[in-house]
């Protein structure tokens, strides 16, 4: 049954989206702020009471991640293990076919044109429906064949609290500091937002949690509270790059695929940094860059994929702004053990 979907959606002070938006030329449209929890394009007022509405089903897996945390490489993983490690199938079908995006309409700009192929498959699934307003890419994950695997950057809370009693969810973690210099990067790739500016200038609005997706520590504080859930398994992306064969182990037992261990070594062979950054099926760069969803001359979407490269960024300067915002989100931001460096080697 339909539940109100909870919370107000209220467009950014002015100022703040002055500062925005002459920063980031993809954010003209506005952001809005989703009580205190989590920020979007103004256009996700379309689609919120749809995600929060959703039906799961009891075979559902959902990758959540807050941005730049290891999703592709956990979506990569789950489908792989969940297939009967069918790398043939996973190195042709592109990845955002497989495990869609489920809120990918309320970010995609509205003046940029969908791709035809997903328009087309759209329409002759609804004749004579809006592809805008009823969402393609919501769409992808309603004609998903079960068990499906699923993306998703939004917070619990903004699903229906039910949710796990539906279905399990992965969820990844990944120190502040790297997913701040990777998203960094990725702000200045995508058209959804499109930063200009450096990286000190990154930091003044990482800080101030002036950002799509803000805040980090509110979307990290739901996925840590519910750690302990039988339906959750809360994952760390420096434990993944340590010890990858320890984390899938861990997955194998949470999902119930009964791998064997020669499988779980395909599946981390499969999902290797180099593998995943030279397969078109999980690096779009390319492609995108020329459908113009990317802009040309950045780093790629998958780009360095290390622990601690934060440390070629952070000056003691912007370190002090960050531990400073570090302690405004106690107590989440003293309570979850992150590795800023790790032991292996890269
Ligand atoms: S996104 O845009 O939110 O979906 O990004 P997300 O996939 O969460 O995170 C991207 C970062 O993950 C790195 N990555 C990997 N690291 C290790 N191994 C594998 N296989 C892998 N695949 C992707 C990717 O390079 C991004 O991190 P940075 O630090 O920018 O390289």
């Amino acid at each position: 049954m339909d539940s109100e979907f909870p919370y107000a959606l209220t467009p950014l002070p002015e100022e703040a989206q002055t500062k925005l938006k002459a920063k980031f030329l993809g954010f003209s449209g506005g952001l809005v702020d989703v009580e205190g929890r989590h920020t979007m394009p103004a256009h996700y007022a379309r689609f919120a009471k749809q995600y929060f509405d959703y039906e799961f089903q009891d075979d559902d897996v959902l990758v959540m991640t807050f941005p730049r945390s290891g999703t592709t490489w956990t979506q990569e993983i789950v489908w792989t293990m969940r297939n009967q490690v069918d790398v043939d199938t996973a190195s042709k079908v592109p990845l955002d076919a497989r495990v869609p995006f489920i809120e990918f309409d309320s970010l995609y700009p509205e003046h940029l044109p969908l791709s035809a192929p997903i328009e087309e498959a759209f329409r002759k699934r609804h004749p004579g429906e809006d592809p805008r307003e009823k969402g393609v890419f919501l769409d992808l994950v309603n004609a998903l064949p079960s068990p499906r695997t699923i993306k998703t950057h939004l917070p619990f809370s903004l699903f229906k609290p039910d949710l796990l009693d539906k279905c399990k969810v992965v969820y990844v973690a990944r120190n502040p500091k790297d997913v701040c210099v990777s998203f960094y990067h990725q702000q200045r790739l995508v058209k959804v937002a499109e930063f200009s500016g450096d990286f000190p200038e990154y930091v003044d609005f990482w800080t101030q949690d002036l950002l799509l997706r803000a805040p980090y520590w509110s979307h990290l504080a739901e996925g840590w509270a519910r750690r302990h859930h039988p339906n959750v398994l809360f994952l760390f992306y420096e434990d993944m790059k340590e010890n990858i064969l320890g984390e899938l182990g861990r997955l194998n037992t949470f999902l119930g695929t009964g791998l064997m261990e020669s499988q779980l070594h395909t599946v981390a062979q499969h999902t290797s940094f180099s593998g995943m950054k030279s397969r078109g099926t999980t690096n779009p760069t390319a492609a995108l860059q020329e459908a113009g969803e990317f802009k040309k001359g950045e780093a790629g979407f998958i780009r360095k994929g290390t622990t601690g490269d934060w440390t070629n960024f952070f000056t003691p300067e912007l370190e002090e702004k960050f531990q400073k915002w570090m302690e405004k989100w106690q107590p989440t931001s003293q309570e979850i053990p992150f590795k800023y460096h790790i032991k292996k080697p890269e």
